[in-house]
């Protein structure tokens, strides 16, 4: 079953120059790009984004990297990869969470790195279910920025064209 999965390439990867390294190694799970933007990330869009580990002694620091204030680059890129498997093959690519551990030829085992303060610097963000890849997917997306259907929308209002995740 064709699938979707959220990407993020984090400030770090930005600074690094590590666009183009990154969407190679991604090339070779042969899944479709479906979107793509810079996004620069608000305060509410990263605390929503990591919602889940609010609670963690991690949180705050993780926050500020999302939105790119440990790296003064305030930006994001954001994708959506589509196809069989998606979710599983790009969390193979990225590897494991902590950098540390991650197999070395996983994106996140030959990029990423802890700093001293405990931050995980790990390049990307990848989706990690259906569940969390839909929830994440409508945060940083609107429906006509995807080429693809992937959830039900609906109009704003009659008058014009534009929809939104119902
Ligand atoms: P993943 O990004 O692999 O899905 P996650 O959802 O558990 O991992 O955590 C989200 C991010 O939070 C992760 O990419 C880096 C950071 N993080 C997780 N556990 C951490 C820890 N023990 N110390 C510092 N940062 C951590
Ligand atoms: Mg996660």
């Amino acid at each position: 079953m064709n699938e979707p999965t959220l990407i993020l390439i984090k400030p770090d990867g930005l600074v690094k120059s590590l666009t183009g390294n990154v969407l190679t190694r991604l090339s070779e799970t042969k899944l479709e790009i479906v979107a793509a933007k810079m996004v620069k990330v608000s305060d509410a869009l990263a605390r929503e984004h990591y919602e889940s580990l609010k609670d963690k002694p991690f949180f705050g620091e993780l926050i500020k990297y999302l939105k790119g204030e440990l790296h003064n680059r305030c930006k994001v890129m954001a994708m959506v990869y589509y196809g069989e498997g998606a979710i599983a093959k790009v969390r193979e690519i990225a590897g494991v969470t902590n950098p540390e551990e991650a197999n070395s030829v996983s994106i996140r085992g030959q990029y990423g790195r802890i700093t001293t303060k405990g931050v995980y610097e790990n390049v990307i963000h990848a989706s990690s279910n259906l569940q969390d890849a839909q929830r994440e997917i409508k945060l940083w997306f609107r429906p006509d920025e995807i080429i693809v259907d992937l959830y039900p929308t609906k109009k704003v209002s009659k008058n014009t064209d534009e929809k939104v995740w119902a």
